[in-house]
Parts: structure tokens; C-alpha cells; sequence
């Protein structure tokens, strides 16, 4: 009997495992009209099963050169961002935006760091109080099943669970496109591609 429970709990853990590792890739490219590059572009699942464990690892976004470093930061709701500066000059991170709760962060000095915890899905601007022409952009989305294309317009979104999902674009300018639906198979590689423009 007890090795008769052993042998299932080991069946359970093989199935649970393979539900675990079997997983799909969506990728494809983003043709971007009417932008410098076909670059930052957050394509993402729009709605997926949870829960949805928070990483315990935290995002970054760096002040570096009088920039924001990276311009546009996807991540899943719940996510701690950690606003570095690593400038040798004061900055004011703050945004006016709801997802972010019109924060405002204050200054602190080089090679410091302030954490922001997104608790709300949607796009929140990132601005300095100091430099008005700092500008970023932090994505907060319902799942982890998003990706960010390179300035070829390239994206891959690695370990999407077997389904039918909706797949969606965000991009700070350019907001006409066509949503697309796609059916991820376990192990298989889905291709979509998109055309974005003003
Ligand atoms: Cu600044």
C-alpha cells in the first residue's frame, strides 16, 4: 500500500513537472511605421489563468546620461522597480500617472536606489522634476507572457502555457493595430507578426 502511494505520488510529480516544463513560444516581428526604429514595442498575453507568483527579483530602471535606462520597462502586476542613479547629478523621478500612483519619489544621490511597487495594471509615464526631457515608460500587465521587440521590431515570448490567447501591442506613439489570436501548443513555436502605425 505504501509503495503503491509512493508510486502515484511519483506519477503526480511526473505530470505536474511535464504541465511545468511544456510550455510554448510566441514570437514574430512588429513592423513599426511612423517611429525612428520598430524598437520598444511591448507585445504581451492580454488576459491569462493565474495566479501568477510576483518575482522576487526586483526590475531596474536606471538614471544614466540624463536618461532613462530602459525607456519602456514591461512587468507583471505586483512587480518591485528599483529606480537606480547612477548619474552624479540630483534627479526627481515622479509620474502623474494612476497605475503609479502619482508618485513621487524625491531625489537621492549616485549609486542609490529608490523601489516602487506597481499594484495596478496599465502604463505609467516616468518623468524628472530636474530634466524635462527624461521620459520613460513602465508597462505593468496581467501575466508574465510579454516581450519587448529589438530595433529590427524582433520579439520572442518564451514559456507560454498550451491556449488560445489575444495578443496585444503597446507603444508610447504609434496605437493602430490589428489584436491577434493565437493558439500556443505545448513545445510549439507560434509566429505573429503585426503592423503598427499612428
Ligand atoms: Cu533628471
Amino acid at each position: 500500500m505504501q509503495r503503491k502511494n509512493a508510486i502515484a505520488a511519483g506519477v503526480a510529480l511526473i505530470i505536474g513537472w511535464s504541465s511545468l516544463v511544456q510550455a510554448g513560444e510566441v514570437s514574430g516581428m512588429v513592423t513599426a511605421r511612423g517611429a525612428r526604429n520598430s524598437a520598444n514595442v511591448v507585445v504581451f498575453v492580454e488576459q491569462a489563468e493565474g495566479p501568477f507568483p510576483v518575482p522576487s527579483e526586483h526590475a531596474r530602471m536606471d538614471q544614466k546620461g540624463l536618461k532613462f535606462n530602459p525607456h519602456v520597462l514591461p512587468v507583471l502586476v505586483g512587480t518591485t522597480v528599483d529606480y537606480l542613479n547612477s548619474d552624479n547629478v540630483m534627479h526627481n523621478v515622479f509620474t502623474s500617472s494612476e497605475a503609479a500612483e502619482k508618485f513621487n519619489l524625491g531625489t537621492w544621490p549616485q549609486g542609490e536606489f529608490r523601489p516602487f511597487t506597481f499594484k495596478k495594471q496599465g502604463t505609467a509615464v516616468m518623468l524628472c522634476n530636474v530634466h524635462p526631457e527624461m521620459e520613460a515608460w513602465v508597462v505593468v500587465l496581467q501575466n508574465p507572457y510579454f516581450a519587448l521587440t529589438d530595433e529590427s521590431g524582433a520579439y520572442t515570448i518564451k514559456n507560454v502555457p498550451a491556449g488560445t490567447y489575444t495578443l496585444k501591442l503597446w507603444h508610447e506613439k504609434l496605437k493602430k493595430y490589428e489584436p491577434q489570436t493565437v493558439e500556443v501548443q505545448n513545445t510549439g513555436k507560434a509566429v505573429v507578426d503585426f503592423t503598427l502605425t499612428k
